[in-house]
């Protein structure tokens, strides 16, 4: 991904990242994706992540909700529903999407205070989305293990959530986006894309690299939870955690544009159709 920096994300510039399957692989190559999020009201966040994972190539995907309450889902029965002990057995993992985010610090939960500190000490690719940075940006403890990685986690924050990790604003982050990104993966030692038209990919060494692909049809809920489980699925293929987050970045945006051009949006533009769209752009790159 060093190779990137200073220069505009487009298909061009990645295709060829991943091998094509070879004829002898089995759902064992393509290792497994654990993705943990998903309180109650929240449980499509983490399976939209884990979706995602699934039909952008992870062998086989775990889903630690943190609401006990589904036994399977529906639109996606081939992921495997889990504890969240057992879902940090995967190779990879997600967190965070639809985690939940405790009002003050005596209520905390068993995610914020035990699993995501958890994660973030395990030697294996990591993404942290959604709650799970927001966790980090009030728990100072975080940032320590975060920088004592030798894998550098990936970090993937809407301007919202970039403004809590900086202590900034949202005016301020958006004012100097590419400043945003780079203090961000400096700071937690982490890859880090600033999310939002024109998002900012940014590596722990300062380099940055900005993403030609997207469009508005992806400002709808779920299209954030479906890009973090795409850089799951690219890690889960061998992909370095540099590369699978510009990867993911890449065609995430490109997957809404090939939904746009056939008029499945911007308006109306789900997660769930840019994942179908992810797989089919995917298969052609
Ligand atoms: P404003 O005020 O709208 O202008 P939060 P969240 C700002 C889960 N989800 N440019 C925004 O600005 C997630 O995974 C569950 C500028 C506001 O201030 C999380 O766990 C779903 N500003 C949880 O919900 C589907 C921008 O950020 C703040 C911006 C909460 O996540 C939906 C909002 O951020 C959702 O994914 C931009 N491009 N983007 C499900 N189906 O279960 C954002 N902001 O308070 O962190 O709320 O992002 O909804
Ligand atoms: P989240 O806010 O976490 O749900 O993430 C939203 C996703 O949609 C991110 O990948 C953003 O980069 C993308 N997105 C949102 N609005 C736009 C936009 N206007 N143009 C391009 N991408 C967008
Ligand atoms: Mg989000």
């Amino acid at each position: 991904a060093e190779t990137l920096h200073g220069t505009l994300l487009s298909p061009d510039a990645l295709r060829g990242w991943l091998a094509p399957r070879s004829r002898n692989s089995h759902k064992g190559s393509f290792r497994t994706l654990g993705v943990v999020g998903g309180t109650r009201g929240m449980a499509g966040a983490a399976l939209i992540a884990a979706r995602a994972g699934l039909f952008a190539g992870a062998g086989k995907v775990y889903v630690g909700l943190l609401a006990e309450t589904l036994a399977y889902d529906p639109g996606a029965p081939e992921l495997m529903l889990r504890s969240v002990d057992d879902t940090l057995e995967a190779d990879v993992i997600v967190a965070g999407p639809g985690a939940g985010l405790s009002p003050s610090a005596t209520s905390r939960s068993t995610f914020e205070r035990s699993t995501l500190p958890t994660i973030i000490e395990m030697e294996k690719p990591i993404v942290l989305d959604a709650d799970a940075l927001n966790a980090i940006a009030v728990q100072d403890a975080l940032q320590a293990s975060l920088q004592a990685r030798t894998l550098p986690a990936i970090l993937t924050p809407h301007p919202g959530e970039a403004a809590r990790l900086l202590r900034s604003t949202i005016a301020e982050v958006q004012r100097d986006r590419i400043g945003a990104a780079v203090a961000l993966a400096k700071k937690y030692n982490a890859h880090v894309v600033v999310k939002g038209a024109g998002s900012v990919c940014a590596t722990p060494h300062g380099e940055w690299s900005i993403n030609a692909t997207g469009n508005p049809g992806l400002a709808s809920g779920g299209t954030g939870d479906a890009l973090a489980g795409l850089i799951g699925a690219m890690l889960c293929q061998g992909l370095a955690p540099g590369r699978a987050l510009a990867y993911a970045v890449c065609l995430h945006g490109a997957a809404a544009d090939a939904c746009v051009a056939q008029g499945t949006g911007p308006t109306g533009l789900t997660a769930t159709d840019v994942i179908l769209a992810a797989r089919r752009v995917l298969n052609d790159w």
